[in-house]
Parts: C-alpha cells; structure tokens; sequence
C-alpha cells in the first residue's frame, strides 16, 4: 500500500502545509480557520496535528506529554516522537496527499529539530532520525507563527486557569530561557529554509494573524487553488472559522491529550 503512494505523481498529490511555534503561538486557533478558508475555496481538505494525527501516535502522544519518558532522557523522547511520526505519515498523511486532499499539520519534524535539538540531541541523530520517519514526505509550505515567548506562555498559563484538562504538559513546564531558545531555533530553521518557510507575526490580532497566513497560502499556491480565499467572514463554513477574534481554541484540553484534531 504504501510503495502504491509513493509511486503517485508529485504534481497530482495534494499540498502539505505545517504549522510552527512555541508555545501559545497560535497554531490550532490558525489551523482551523485556514481548513475553513481552503473548503470554502472548493479543496478537500484534513487537518491533523503532531505529537499524534493516527490511533498509534495518539498513544505515544499521551505518553510524551505526560512527561512518562522524561526521565530516560531526549534521545528517547526524540526516537518516540519518530516513531509517531512515521505513524501518522503511513496512515494518514500520505494516503491524503496521494487522493488530492490538502493536509494541514499542527507542528510535525520542526518541532523535533527544535525541541528535541534544544535538548541536546545532536543534529545527525536528529535528521537520522527524520529521514526514516518521514519517507520523503515534506511540507510544501512551513507556516511559523513567531511570538516572544514570555506572550505564547501568558495565553497557555491564563487558559490554564481554565481547569485540569488545560494544566500545563511536559514541555509547557519548561524555564521561560529554554522557551526563548526554542523560538530562536525555530527562526534560524526558517532563515536557512526560506523556499518552504513563512514567518507569520503571531503577536498580533487572531484576526490580522489569519490575514496574513491567507496571503501568504494565496500567493504560494495561486496556480493551485480552485477560488480565491477571500470571503465575507458571515459566509465562514463552520463554527471553528466562525469563532475568529480572539477566542480560538474551544479550550479543550482533553482533546489536545487525547483526541485528534482530525
Ligand atoms: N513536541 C512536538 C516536541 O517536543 N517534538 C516534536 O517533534 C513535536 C511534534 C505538543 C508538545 O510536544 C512538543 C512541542 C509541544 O510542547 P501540544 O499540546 O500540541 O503539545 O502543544 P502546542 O502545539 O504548543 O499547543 P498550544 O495550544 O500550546 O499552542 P498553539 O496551538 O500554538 O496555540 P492556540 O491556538 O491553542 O492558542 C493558545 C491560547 O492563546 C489564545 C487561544 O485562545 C488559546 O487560549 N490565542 C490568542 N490570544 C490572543 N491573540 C491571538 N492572536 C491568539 N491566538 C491564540
């Protein structure tokens, strides 16, 4: 089956597009909003997210978040974010990309080169590593949505407040320093990708925020898209692109644990 996708024509595949950041950048509240924009452009289109996106992955997901293998260290945080990874591309991932359906992705290999890189795992380790989970699936396009960190950590600490399905997880809890070294490699990758990379200015109103990802997408794949993504906000397709503003994520923690964004 998956010799059968890999062997699917490049060109007829559907585009892959990767959501980035830190913390409370914005990513799931943007995801969604960018699915409504591109269905109601007339595409087919998934939304899925990492740690996780298959029934395999979203096990190891619970177990990486809960902090259950901290303690034997980031190279085995790393292989296990890997091994999710390759999961998630065999059973959903590709089968989209090779039926025509867009994919967009809440964080995938970035992320392990930055959180798991900042952790001290070494960079051949790291792409080793990625090499065999991704198979040669890449991202057509890697959104990053950029806030200082002390903000992205401010939004998850005030949903936090919201009750124990929204405590912080395993890599939440890590020191304001390491959340800034994180958001500097996250932007060093995009200087060094800048053909996949868009860096999007999170800081700002969700709505501006949205604005700029629909430029940014309409210009990338102009030859692509069916219909223009501008619409009028009132004719938005569902509730999730409905909710705009500042009130993104319907703050269910649970469903981060444990559900799929799917
Ligand atoms: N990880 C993951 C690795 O270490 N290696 C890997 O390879 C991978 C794939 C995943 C964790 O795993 C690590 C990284 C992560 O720490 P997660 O639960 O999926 O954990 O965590 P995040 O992806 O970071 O999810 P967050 O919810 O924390 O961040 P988002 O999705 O960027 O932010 P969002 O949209 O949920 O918004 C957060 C809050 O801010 C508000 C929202 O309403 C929400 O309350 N908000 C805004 N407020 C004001 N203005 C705006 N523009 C706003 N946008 C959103």
């Amino acid at each position: 089956m998956v010799l059968f996708y890999k062997k699917q024509d490049a060109a007829q595949r559907g585009k892959f597009i990767t959501f980035e950041g830190g913390e409370g950048a914005g990513k799931s509240t943007q995801i969604k909003l960018l699915m409504a924009r591109l269905q109601a452009a007339g595409l087919e289109c998934i939304c899925t997210r990492e740690p996780g996106g298959s029934p395999g992955a979203e096990v190891i997901r619970e177990v990486l978040l809960s902090g259950a293998v901290h303690a034997h260290g980031p190279e085995v945080e790393a292989m296990l974010f890997a091994a999710a990874r390759a999961d998630h591309i065999d059973s959903v991932i590709r089968p989209a990309l090779a039926a025509g359906t867009w994919v967009l992705c809440d964080r995938f290999a970035d992320s392990s080169r930055v959180y798991q890189g900042e952790a001290g795992v070494d960079k051949q380790t790291i792409e080793n590593l990625q090499r065999i989970a991704v198979d040669g699936v890449e991202p057509d396009l890697t959104l990053l949505i950029d806030v200082p960190a002390e903000l992205g950590l401010k939004r998850v600490n005030k949903r936090s407040q919201d009750g124990p399905d929204n405590a912080p997880d395993r890599f939440e809890k890590d020191s304001l320093e390491t959340h800034q070294r994180r958001r500097q490699l996250f932007l060093q990758i995009a200087r060094e990708n800048r053909e996949r990379f868009a860096v999007i200015d999170g800081s700002r109103h969700a709505n501006e925020v949205e604005e700029q990802i629909k430029k940014v997408v309409s210009m990338r794949f102009e030859a692509e898209l069916p219909s223009s993504l501008e619409y009028e906000r009132a004719s938005l397709p569902n509730a999730a692109a409905k909710r705009g503003g500042n009130t993104p994520k319907n703050n269910n923690r649970g469903k981060r644990r444990r559900g799929r964004k799917r």
